[in-house]
Formats: C-alpha cells, sequence, structure tokens
C-alpha cells in the first residue's frame, strides 16, 4: 500500500534516478548507444524494481508523468555526453499504456528541442506484446514519431505472438530479441535455428536486430556468425549509473 501512496510523489521528491545499459555494434566491439532503465529509491524501502511499480505506474496513470521525466532526463544526459560520444544513441522505454496517448509526440518533440539532442539519436522501446494489444493507436504513434525522425524498437521479440511478415508494415528500424531465445544458443541447435532465422528474415526486411541477454563471450562469437549487428547483456555490462556508465564508454570506445 505504501508503494501506491508514495508513486504519485515520487517525481516531485526527486526519488527516481536512471541507470543506463550498453548496446554494442558486435562487428566493431563498440558502444552503439544506450537503453535508459528506471530505478526508484524508495527512503523507506530501498530500491524498488521496475517490475514492482510500472504495473502501478501504468494503472493509475502516472506512467506519463514518469516516462516525461525519463525521457527529459536521460535527453539531457546523453546530449551532455555529446563531446565525448558524439553518435552514441539514447534508447528509452515506452509502455504499450501510452501508446493511446497521441499529445506524447508532441512533449516527445518539445524535449528533444529543449535538450537539443537530435530526434534520430532517440529510439522507443516497444515491448511486442504491447504493440500488438494496440495495433491500430501503436502504428499512428509511431508513424507520427518517424516523421519527426525519432526510431522505434520492438523489445522482447519473441514473446508477444506477432510475426515479422505483420511487424515489417510497421515503422519500426530494430527489432530486439527476447533474451529467452538467446540464453541456449550455444547449447541448444533449435534455439540457434530460431535466432539466425529471426536475423535474416529481419535483415532481409531492412530492420537491424539486437540480441537481448546476451552473458558468454560463445553467445557473442555464435552471434556475430549469424550476422546479428548488435548485443545487450551482462557479458558487456550490467546497467550503471551515469557516472559509471561514462567511465565504461571510456574504456571500451
Ligand atoms: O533493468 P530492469 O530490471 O530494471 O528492467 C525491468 C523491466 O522494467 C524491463 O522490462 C524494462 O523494460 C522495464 N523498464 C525499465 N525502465 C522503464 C521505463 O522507464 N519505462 C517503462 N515503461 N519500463 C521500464
Ligand atoms: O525488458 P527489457 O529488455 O527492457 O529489460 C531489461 C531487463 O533485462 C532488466 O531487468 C535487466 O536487468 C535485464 N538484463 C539485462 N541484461 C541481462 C543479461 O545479460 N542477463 C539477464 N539475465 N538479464 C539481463
Ligand atoms: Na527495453
Ligand atoms: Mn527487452
Amino acid at each position: 500500500a505504501v508503494i501506491e501512496q508514495d508513486l504519485p510523489f515520487a517525481v516531485m521528491r526527486g526519488q527516481f534516478y536512471l541507470c543506463y545499459q550498453p548496446k554494442v555494434r558486435l562487428a566493431k566491439g563498440r558502444a552503439m548507444g544506450v537503453e535508459a532503465l528506471l530505478r526508484w529509491r524508495h527512503p523507506a524501502l530501498g530500491d524498488i524494481p521496475p517490475l514492482d511499480f510500472i504495473p502501478l505506474a501504468e494503472e493509475s496513470g502516472f506512467i506519463f508523468e514518469i516516462t516525461l521525466w525519463v525521457l527529459e532526463r536521460a535527453c539531457r544526459q546523453v546530449k551532455e555526453w555529446e563531446r565525448k560520444f558524439p553518435r552514441l544513441k539514447l534508447a528509452v522505454n515506452l509502455s504499450p499504456f501510452l501508446l493511446n496517448r497521441p499529445e506524447l509526440v508532441e512533449h516527445v518533440k518539445r524535449i528533444l528541442r529543449e535538450t537539443g539532442l537530435a530526434p534520430d539519436r532517440l529510439i522507443l522501446e516497444v515491448t511486442e506484446s504491447g504493440l500488438m494489444e494496440n495495433i491500430e493507436t501503436g502504428r499512428h504513434i509511431l508513424t507520427e514519431l518517424q516523421r519527426l525522425g525519432v526510431q522505434a524498437a520492438i523489445d522482447d521479440f519473441g514473446t508477444g505472438f506477432s510475426s515479422l511478415a505483420y511487424i515489417r508494415n510497421l515503422p519500426v528500424s530494430l527489432l530486439k530479441i527476447d533474451r529467452s531465445f538467446i540464453q541456449g544458443i550455444a547449447e541448444n541447435s533449435k534455439d540457434a535455428t530460431i535466432v539466425d532465422t529471426i536475423i535474416h528474415l529481419a535483415k532481409s526486411l531492412d530492420i537491424e536486430v539486437l540480441a537481448e541477454g546476451v552473458e558468454t563471450e560463445s553467445q557473442v562469437a555464435l552471434l556475430s556468425q549469424m550476422d546479428c549487428d548488435y548485443a545487450q547483456g551482462f557479458y558487456f555490462s550490467r546497467s550503471l549509473e551515469a557516472e559509471k556508465l561514462q567511465q565504461w564508454l571510456e574504456e571500451h570506445n
């Protein structure tokens, strides 16, 4: 009950902060971008994981305000990093509940203008299942965002029972293969075949591909062989606060 009561005040009280996880271009081993991940440090309960409060934020509608905070904060951070890492992209998670809020587009436009971040450096990630449940409004809002120059990624691909034949008609430039498929690729040839097939199909549709949850060197080797464009996961780095992530980028780029 405390979480529900306190959630409406968390932005105002400065209790949210962001961590960032790098996305690595496999061919070069360098960071292509970072994904911003929200954290809530509660004064009494300590760190509350997003899975414990994002659903509440979605039900209560606070997800809108929270997402604007994430966008503003993360765009500002990546803009600050511009001199050191000029082409680094920023990915922000978009709750499917926001696909029904077309006014989000104006806010994204405003935040990009106010922070000075170029639109083509922002990627909004929507989960496959969330997009499929809101397909018409989703298509509309992603098209509007594309018109601004902002890119869209499909998150957790493979868990939402859609197909690439369907996704190719959406303005999506990146597919993130869910980590449940990546986990077994080095041991299980069926998993490897599935991932290989997704990669090749996506690329034939001009959609880039990222593997989520990459943890081992053998996974990296296999994914490189499969021509996977990008990878993200503990093998490279867990999500880190801005200062630590900056150190990581300096050491790896
Ligand atoms: O890294 P982590 O354990 O925090 O991520 C857990 C889940 O929370 C992931 O599915 C991630 O996409 C989601 N998440 C993290 N930050 C945000 C955010 O800012 N907005 C939304 N909608 N989801 C987020
Ligand atoms: O759903 P999304 O991909 O946005 O969520 C990111 C989630 O995945 C976070 O909970 C994050 O901590 C977790 N994660 C990131 N990299 C790895 C990894 O290599 N292995 C595992 N098991 N989890 C990861
Ligand atoms: Na994500
Ligand atoms: Mn994901």
